[in-house]
C-alpha cells in the first residue's frame, strides 16, 4: 500500500477535524444499522485524538467495547471517471467502515493503515456519510492482548502492558484520487559499491497492462541523478550522498506509468542510500559501527492521547537532539508514518517494533493487574493469536520497508521466552519477519524473567535486545550489589556473540524530589546514580552496541500502586521538561554524537 499524497495525477483530501462520536455500550449499533443515517449524538470527537481523556469522564476514559465515529464529505465534482480510495492511517485497535449504507472495509490491529477503493459507493459532485465502528476490546486474540473479566462490579478490560489503552482514530484520515490504472506498491532496496549507491525498486500496478512504467531519481537539490524504465530495475548513483545518521539525506524516486508521452499515474518515494549489517558483535551502519544512544518512546500526549500532533512531534525530535540521541524504538507498537519520515530527513536511526506486548503472565501483578493465566495455551495466547501477529508483523513491514531509519525489526516486547510454548510460537514468527523483508536484522525484546541460559527465544534473533531493572525492580535502592549482577548477567549475553542493544533500563523518578544521601529511589539524584551505574557496566562490556534509557518521558497507564499518575521513568515529564537526568544523559549522548 503507498501513502497516500498530492502529486500531478493524484488528489488528496483530508478528513480530520471533528466527528459525530457515540458510546455503544449495549453493543446494539451494528445491528440497529446506525450507519444507516446520521448518528443521533449531541457529542463530537476530535480527529486524530484518543477519546478517553477529551471528556473529563472516567465512563469515557475507562470504556471499552464499540463507538462510532460519522462524518459526511463532499466528493469533489471533478473526480468523476476517477478512482476513489478511503484511507485510515489507523484506528485502534479494529474498525469496521461503511461509506452510506455500503460496508466497505475492516482491520484489525491499532496501528496500520488500511483502505478501501469507494469509487462504485459514492458519486462525485455529491456528499457521503461515512461511518466508523471502532472497537477497543482487548481479548486473547488481539496483538496486543488481553481479557475482559467478570467482577461483582461488572465487567472490567485486564491487560498487561504498561500504558494506558488509549483508542480511537489516532491518524490521519484521507479520502484521495488516482487514475484508475496507478501504482498500488513499490519496495525499495539500497547497497553501496566504492561510492556508487545502487537503488533496487520493484513497482506494482494495477489496470496498467498497456502501460509503461518510468522512473527519475532526483537528488535534494531536484537535480535529476539517473532514470530507468520497467517496473522493476537498478539505478546507479555515482558519488551517492549517502543516508546515514545525523544525515538525513534523502533522493526522491518518482514513478510514472505512462501512454507514450502522457502521465497517466505518479507518485513519489523518498529513497535513503544506505546499508545494514550485523557482523559479530557489532551493528553496522553503512559498513561502520554503530552505537544506539536514545530512548524506548511512547505516542502519548495530554489530553490527546496517543492521537498524532505535528507539534508534539517536531518538539520532541528538538529534545532527541538536545540530548545526543541518534535513535529510538517505537515502543510498544508501530508509530505514526508521520514519525519514521520524519526520522528518515532527520537522520535519526529507529528500531521499529509491532504492538506485541504483554504476552506473558509471569510479569508483576502489583503493576498489571491480577494474574492467574498461562501465557500459551489453547485457551489464551494460541495459533490464532500466533496468526494475528504474523499479520501484524507483515503490515509493520510492508508499511515502513522502504524507510531508511529503520534499521531494526522488533517483533515483540518482553513476552514470555522461557518455555517451550514460547519458542513454539515465536520460531515461526521470526521466519515470517524475514520473508517480509530479507534485508534487515530482526530480533524481538527480552525480559528479565528469561535471563542468559533460559531463554529460548533469542536463538531466531541477529540481535539481542534486553530491558533490564537492576537496581530498580531488583536490588533497589543497592546499587552495588545491582552493579554486579547486571555485570555477570550481561557478561553472560555477550558469550553469545551477538550484538546487544538495551532497550530498556530506568528508574521512577518524580520531578522536584531530591536527596542529599545517596540510594534513594524516585529522587531525581537517584535516576542519575543509577543511570551511571548502568553506563559503567555498558562500557566495560564490547557487545553492547546501545543504550535506550526508559522512557523518553513520563506516560499514562493504567493506575495501580506501583504508579503514580502514570509511569515517572522518563528523562522528561509528560510535558516534556527535562528532569536533573536528562541533563546527564546530553552530556553523556553530546560526548559520544558529534553532529
Ligand atoms: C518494561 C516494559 C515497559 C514498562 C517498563 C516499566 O519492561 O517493557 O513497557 O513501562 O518495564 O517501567 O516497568
Amino acid at each position: 500500500m503507498l501513502r497516500p499524497e498530492d502529486t500531478a495525477t493524484r488528489e488528496l483530501k483530508n478528513l480530520n477535524g471533528l466527528w459525530q462520536f457515540a458510546l455503544d455500550p449495549e453493543g446494539q449499533g451494528r445491528t440497529d444499522r446506525w450507519f444507516a443515517g446520521p448518528l443521533t449524538t449531541a457529542r463530537e470527537m476530535a480527529v486524530p485524538a484518543s477519546f478517553n481523556d477529551i471528556a473529563a469522564d472516567a465512563a469515557v476514559r475507562d470504556y471499552f467495547g464499540d463507538v462510532w465515529y460519522q462524518r459526511t464529505v463532499w466528493v469533489p465534482r471533478g473526480w468523476e471517471g476517477r478512482r476513489i480510495v478511503l484511507h485510515f492511517e489507523s484506528a485502534t485497535h479494529r474498525a469496521t467502515v461503511w461509506v452510506n449504507e455500503t460496508e466497505v472495509m475492516s482491520h484489525e490491529g491499532g496501528y496500520t493503515p488500511f483502505e478501501a477503493d469507494i469509487t462504485s459507493y459514492v458519486t462525485p459532485g455529491e456528499e457521503a456519510r461515512i461511518t466508523a465502528v471502532i472497537n477497543n476490546t482487548l481479548h486473547w486474540q488481539s496483538i496486543p492482548p488481553g481479557v475482559i473479566e467478570d467482577t461483582q462490579a461488572g465487567k472490567r478490560q485486564r491487560y498487561w502492558h504498561d500504558f494506558f489503552n488509549y483508542a480511537g482514530i489516532h491518524r490521519n484520515v484521507w479520502l484521495y484520487a488516482t487514475s484508475q490504472a496507478h501504482f498500488t506498491d513499490v519496495t525499495i532496496t539500497t547497497d553501496l559499491e566504492d561510492g556508487t549507491g545502487v537503488i533496487t525498486y520493484a513497482a506494482e500496478a494495477e489496470n496498467a497492462d498497456q502501460l509503461d512504467t518510468k522512473v527519475i531519481l532526483r537528488d535534494a537539490d531536484i537535480n535529476q541523478v539517473a532514470q530507468g524504465t520497467g517496473a522493476s530495475g537498478t539505478l546507479n548513483v555515482p558519488n551517492v550522498h549517502k543516508w546515514a545518521p545525523g544525515d538525513g539525506y534523502l533522493y526522491d524516486l518518482e514513478l510514472q506509468l505512462v501512454d507514450g508521452d502522457t502521465v497517466i499515474d505518479s507518485c513519489h518515494q523518498s529513497v535513503g542510500v544506505r546499508t545494514v549489517k550485523v557482523d559479530g558483535v557489532r551493528f553496522l551502519i553503512n559498513d561502520e559501527p554503530f552505537y544506539f544512544t536514545g530512548f524506548g518512546k511512547h505516542e502519548d500526549i495530554p489530553v490527546i492521547g496517543k492521537g498524532h500532533n505535528d507539534a508534539y512531534l517536531l518538539h520532541d525530535f528538538e529534545l532527541l537532539k538536545w540530548i545526543g540521541a541518534n535513535s529510538f524504538r517505537t515502543s510498544h507498537y508501530p508509530y505514526a508514518e508521520d514519525v519514521i519520515d520524519y526520522a528518515d530527513r532527520q537522520g535519526i536511526v529507529v528500531i521499529d517494533e509491532t504492538a506485541a506486548v504483554g504476552l506473558n503472565m509471569g510479569l508483576g501483578g502489583g503493576i498489571f493487574g491480577s494474574q492467574g493465566y498461562q501465557t500459551f495455551s489453547s485457551a489464551t495466547v494460541n495459533d490464532a493469536t500466533r496468526e494475528v501477529h504474523a499479520e501484524a508483523i507483515r503490515e509493520l513491514i510492508a508499511r515502513d520497508k522502504n524507510h531508511p531509519s529503520v534499521v531494526l525489526w522488533s517483533i515483540a516486547n518482553e513476552p514470555e521466552s522461557d518455555t517451550e510454548g514460547s519458542e513454539n510460537y515465536f520460531r515461526p514468527l521470526f521466519a515470517v519477519a524475514r520473508e517480509a523483508d530479507p534485508t534487515r536484522p530482526v530480533g524481538f525484546v527480552n525480559v528479565m524473567l528469561a535471563p542468559h541460559g533460559r531463554c529460548r527465544v533469542s536463538q531466531f534473533g541477529d540481535v539481542l535486545m534486553l530491558n533490564r531493572y537492576y537496581g530498580w525492580y531488583v536490588h533497589t535502592g543497592d546499587l552495588a550489589a545491582a552493579e554486579l549482577a547486571w555485570e555477570q548477567e550481561l557478561t553472560a549475553w555477550a558469550g553469545d556473540g551477538k550484538p546487544i542493544i538495551i532497550t530498556e533500563y530506568g528508574a521512577d523518578t518524580y520531578p522536584g524530589l531530591h536527596s542529599a544521601v545517596a540510594g534513594n529511589p524516585w529522587s531525581e539524584e537517584y535516576q542519575i546514580e543509577y543511570l551511571e551505574m548502568n553506563h559503567r557496566v555498558f562500557d566495560r562490556i564490547d557487545a553492547v552496541v546501545g543504550e535506550q534509557m526508559w522512557n523518553f518521558a513520563d506516560f499514562a497507564t493504567t493506575s495501580g500502586i506501583m504508579r503514580v499518575g502514570g509511569n515517572k521513568k522518563g528523562a522528561f515529564t509528560r510535558d516534556r521538561q527535562p528532569k536533573a537526568a536528562a541533563h546527564y544523559l546530553r552530556s553523556r549522548w553530546r560526548g559520544k554524537n558529534q553532529w
